[in-house]
């Protein structure tokens, strides 16, 4: 393995090292203008655009198609310390090498990933630069298990560990022992399930399986279990394996396939469908956890929308499943957040509150609490840190008394909430689920080597702990996109920006994640279809809305709800809705309809954000409040735009969707990055043309050119521009409005649906449930390291964090 990198390392330095003789007088030239630039970072842009200034004309193109102009364009990130440049080069999503030149002396130099970073830290002039620096590194844990390489396996790791576990039962029939114990283990409240002690091993479980594939393959397949209960029971099977004969045959048959000859299909299959998940966890600490009214309040958004709609869908499956598996059990699940005794108008002070839409899943509410009581208002996620153990222990005591038992599932969400799911899952041994949402690290640029500037404002020390210690200790990790993991042939992944990298000072991170590792897993949200539907299905409209929705976008009334009048009802309407961040742009939006008149010619403009109600408690969406006001003013948009406040009444806000559409207007998300993207995966599902963001979610949600368009946030005119081209042309050719929407539509239906998603959900706890209970000792080592790095960093990390007061 080591040898394996050398050799790979040397030939990047060999090969920059040609380079750098064969065009020795034009390198030195550029070299030396980054060094010019002094002690700091070059970002991949500043990089080439040096390139562009410095190389004559002539030279350019030879460079571009050689070894140097690869490197170039790989390059992420380039540190600068004369006489010294250090490249992070990034060939392709999930590898990394680093070397480094001297300019005065055209000299190339290997590094290795800790000397990469020890040589980022000195840009920070500190007093730490000693050698005792704690270096965390999570690669030996790992590194005997065997993992994809291919860019392209990334993202897929239950066929990975399927094809792993399955060729290993294959080669040794010893490894065919977990899974009878497996089955063994199998109880619900003490009950044994699927296989009872009359059947001792391996030989037994076959010769059972073939009697009973015999006995069923006479009955007709509708036969319920309870007709033949007895006669399996006396075999030594119990429930679990079906609730027809014709089922349980085709469980029988995985399993003897199983037995025979293991193939990863047959293995996802068959764990897939044993019954293993009743009680569910879902953990979204940070608060504002409410059905109605949180939306667009700090830190509310796509979140809450997604667990909701999760829980709805993976009730329905849990349910089905169940009644598949002829099982009479109930199903509970339990979305645990922060109860505010300050609610502010919501459900938030609630202890238990039950989830519309569903028979057995409730909300769980457990106060934040210190030694001097409880707090009683809103903090900001970024504040939550020296709450959160005790919090656990809380949220322990009171899922023990809800489901009179333990959880089979723990979901944790956001950083908060992954750092309680592990810290919960470590001490009850549950199969634990992660799901990021966003991770803050890339969203806010150098936030690691810079750490100190940002910390009292966003304590991002205590954060990036949680997170490393999340992604480490979880069973599978759930991503919405590829991106979020291995970013793209550009861009950094936000799982990959963790694999290396340092917090000076504090640690160093010299495998932090591998991008490759089988436990990632995409599995996209969609919308809720029965909010979000297309506009073209009438009958299901909800016209009684519309005078609600005209009075919302065109009344000419100035007030609390929306400022901004639209002058000419007969344009089509571009559309944005998000909460007032600066990530998500939206000023951004309205200055590039600001600024292009062509664009204002041809449709009006309506954002819905913020609050015109009422003072904001975040600073970010106060600066952006009054950004927008001196946009409005500066372009004199009165007459074209409408700002409209944030919309909590998600039932409408699908129906404005679809008003939308019928003006034959379009969705814009113009995020300067985002995760994920729910607001375009709601407007694609109402069959509303979408121009989004390119980085980010909707990059792979939408198909440019085909299911939607790409913008590039930082191209405002561009991006005006493709808008402006796709209106004149459904103008020439309206045939151009609906191809768009209804690739849309198509899009989702095969990629982003909800029940698509439960589905994969359940199946990925069946495969990685399994693997857990074969690989326990294993696991010993990983769990032991965190603990420790949990008890000696994070805690006191965690308490250096000011307490909040109530007023
Ligand atoms: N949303 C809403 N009203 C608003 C703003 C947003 O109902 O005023 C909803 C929106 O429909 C979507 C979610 O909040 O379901 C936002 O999710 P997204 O992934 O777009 O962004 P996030 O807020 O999570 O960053
Ligand atoms: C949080 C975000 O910031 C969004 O980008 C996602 O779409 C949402 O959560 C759902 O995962």
């Amino acid at each position: 393995m080591a040898d394996h990198r050398l050799t790979r390392m040397h030939s990047l330095r060999e090969r920059m090292t040609d380079s750098l003789s064969a065009h020795r007088n034009e390198l030195f030239c550029l070299l030396s203008r980054y060094v010019s630039q002094g002690k700091g970072i070059l970002q991949p842009h500043q990089l080439l655009a040096e390139f562009e200034a410095a190389i004559p004309e002539g030279d350019k193109q030879k460079l571009k198609d050689g070894v140097f102009g690869d490197v170039l364009r790989a390059t992420q990130e380039a540190i600068v310390s004369p006489p010294w440049v250090a490249l992070a080069v990034r060939p392709r999503p999930g590898v990394w090498e680093y070397v480094r030149v001297n300019v005065t002396e055209l000299a190339v130099e290997d590094l290795t990933i800790p000397e990469y970073l020890k040589f980022k830290e000195e840009l920070v002039d500190e007093s730490f630069k000693n050698e005792f620096v704690l270096e965390l590194d999570f690669e030996p844990f790992t590194d005997s298990f065997p993992r994809p390489t291919l860019s392209k396996s990334i993202g897929n790791g239950v066929q990975f560990l399927n094809r792993h576990l399955s060729s290993k039962m294959f080669h040794d029939k010893e490894s065919l022992y977990p899974l009878l114990d497996f089955l063994r283990a199998h109880n619900y409240k003490g009950k044994t399930m699927m296989v009872n002690d009359r059947i001792h091993n391996l030989n037994g479980l076959q010769s059972v399986m073939r009697k009973a594939a015999e006995y069923l393959s006479v009955l007709p397949p509708e036969t319920p279990y309870s007709d033949f209960s007895h006669r399996f029971q006396e075999m030594g099977l119990e429930k679990g394996w079906g609730d027809t004969a014709g089922r349980v045959f085709e469980m029988v048959h995985l399993l003897l396939e199983l037995l025979e000859a293991p193939d990863p299909g047959t293995l996802e299959n068959f764990l897939g469908r044993i019954p293993m998940v009743f009680n569910v966890v879902i953990l979204s600490p940070h608060g504002y956890f409410a059905q109605a009214n949180v939306l667009g309040l700090p830190d509310t958004g796509g979140q809450v929308v997604y667990i909701l709609d999760q829980v709805r869908a993976l009730e329905n499956e849990m349910l089905l499943r169940i009644k598949q598996q002829g099982l009479d059990i109930t199903p509970r699940i339990l979305v645990v957040t922060r109860l505010l005794p300050d609610a502010v108008g919501t459900t938030c002070n609630q202890h238990l509150e039950k989830i519309l839409g569903t028979e057995h899943s409730s909300i769980l509410r457990v106060p934040f609490r210190t030694e001097k009581g409880i707090l009683r208002k809103w903090i900001s996620r970024f504040d939550v840190w020296p709450y959160l153990e005790t919090f656990t222990e809380d949220v322990a005591n009171e899922m023990a008394r809800e489901f009179q038992g333990t959880p089979d599932l723990i979901i944790g969400n956001y950083s908060d909430g992954n750092l309680v799911a592990s810290l919960l899952a470590h001490r009850l041994g549950v199969t634990q689920c992660t799901i990021a949402h966003a991770l803050e690290k890339t969203k806010y640029p150098d936030s690691d080597i810079f750490w100190k500037k940002l910390d009292e404002k966003y304590h991002f020390s205590c954060q990036f702990t949680a997170d490393l210690i999340a992604m480490n200790h979880t069973d599978f990790i759930i991503t919405s996109t590829f991106q979020e993991i291995a970013g793209s042939k550009d861009t950094v992944g936000q799982y990959e920006s963790h694999t290396a990298f340092t917090l000076p000072g504090l640690y160093r991170v010299v495998h932090g994640i591998d991008v490759f590792d089988p436990k990632f897993n995409i599995v996209s949200p969609g919308a809720d279809m029965s909010i979000y539907f297309p506009y073209s299905e009438e009958q299901k409209r909800l016209t009684s809305l519309h005078p609600e929705i005209e009075e919302l976008l065109y009344s000419p009334a100035q007030n609390a709800d929306h400022i901004g009048l639209l002058n000419d009802r007969s344009k089509p309407i571009i559309f944005s809705m998000a909460r007032l961040d600066r990530v998500k742009n939206l000023t951004g939006l309205v200055e590039w309809f600001g600024k292009n008149t062509r664009l204002r010619e041809l449709v009006n403009l309506v954002v819905v954000a913020g609050d015109h109600g009422k003072e904001s408690k975040d600073r970010e969406e106060q600066d952006e409040m009054k950004k927008m006001k001196w946009l409005m003013e500066t372009y004199n948009l009165n007459g074209h735009f409408r700002w409209i406040s944030a919309q909590m009444n998600r039932v409408r806000n699908g129906e404005l969707y679809r008003y939308i559409a019928d003006t034959k207007g379009a969705f814009v998300q113009p995020a300067i990055y985002e995760a994920f993207g729910l607001t375009v995966v709601e407007a694609m599902t109402c069959g509303l043309p979408t121009f989004a963001t390119v980085n980010g979610g909707p990059g792979e949600i939408i198909v440019d050119g085909v299911s939607g368009f790409h913008i590039d946030p930082y191209q405002g005119d561009k991006a005006a521009q493709l808008i402006v081209d796709f209106f004149e042309k459904s103008k020439e050719n309206p045939s151009q409005w609906d191809e768009i929407s209804q690739n849309g539509l198509k899009r989702i239906n095969e990629k982003y649906t909800w029940k698509i998603y439960s589905e994969r959900l359940l199946t990925l706890s069946g495969v990685y449930g399994f693997w857990k209970y074969v690989s326990k000792l294993e696991r010993r080592e990983t769990r032991r390291y965190l603990e420790m790095f949990y008890a000696l960093k994070y805690r006191k990390l965690a308490d250096s964090v000011p307490l909040a007061v109530d007023e």
